[in-house]
């Protein structure tokens, strides 16, 4: 042990960011956060390259120094030898097939769309907006789907799967997304903000106004 607390590059209005919080919380591992202005040019330095040359947060940095980018990798790794990650095989790859799921499909067609809305980068009747719109219907119905046979994502327990997709889901309605057809989400929602140390604590954009167009900068400029 090294005294050191984990670190976590932080941006307070990303859902990506959010989905580790909430993993760091459900463990109740202290953490130091470092906020990372992404619209104020604070990805776009040689150090923070250094950390992670996607230039993206959320990074973890381990007690021992070590970075780690990508949301959805962190929480393999936190969740390690915990009840929040499948110990089976097959468990396990299911969940990483959502953790994929999430990546694909989840994120570019609602946090995308919701980003871009919220920040006034795009528009409602903005072609790419329409096309977000029309592909995020599939992606709440498959979910919902889903649902209809199982509780959580992954067998019959709250895991990381659940939290990775949960992290862009539960603000869908930030993106002009009527989520009234999708009663087992809805449900299943609940259920994920029973889970002890839950926490939502995602800040809205408007706290940056560098996140509209031409007002900051960062690799969306
Ligand atoms: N696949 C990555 C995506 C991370 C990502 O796109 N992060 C955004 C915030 S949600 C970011 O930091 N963007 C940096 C920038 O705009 O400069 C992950 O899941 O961690």
């Amino acid at each position: 042990m090294t005294g050191k607390l984990v670190r976590l590059y932080d941006y307070p209005a990303s859902c990506n960011c959010y989905k580790v919080r909430l993993l760091l919380a459900h463990l109740g591992i202290a953490y130091e956060r470092v906020p990372t202005d992404i619209f104020n040019g604070e990805t776009l330095t040689d150090e923070y390259s250094r950390i992670n040359p996607m230039r993206t947060t959320p990074v973890l940095e381990t007690e021992d120094g070590r970075h780690l980018p990508e949301s959805n990798a962190i929480l393999l790794y936190l969740a390690q030898g915990t009840s929040y990650r499948p110990e089976d095989a097959f468990g396990m790859a299911h969940a990483v097939r959502w953790l994929i799921y999430e990546q694909t499909d989840v994120i570019p067609m609602i946090g995308g769309l919701r980003f871009r809305l919220l920040v006034g980068r795009s528009s409602p009747s903005d072609p790419d907006a329409i096309r977000r719109r029309n592909g995020a219907g599939p992606v709440l119905s498959l979910l919902d789907d889903h649902l209809s046979q199982s509780k959580f994502f992954v067998a019959t327990r709250y895991t990381i799967a659940d939290i990775a997709i949960y992290g862009y889901t539960h603000l869908a309605h930030e993106a002009g997304l009527d989520m009234q057809p999708y009663a087992n989400l809805r449900s299943w929602f609940e259920r994920v903000e029973q889970q002890p140390g839950y926490v939502e604590d995602v800040e809205p954009y408007g706290a940056n106004a560098g996140a509209a167009p031409g007002a900051g900068q960062s690799i969306y400029d």
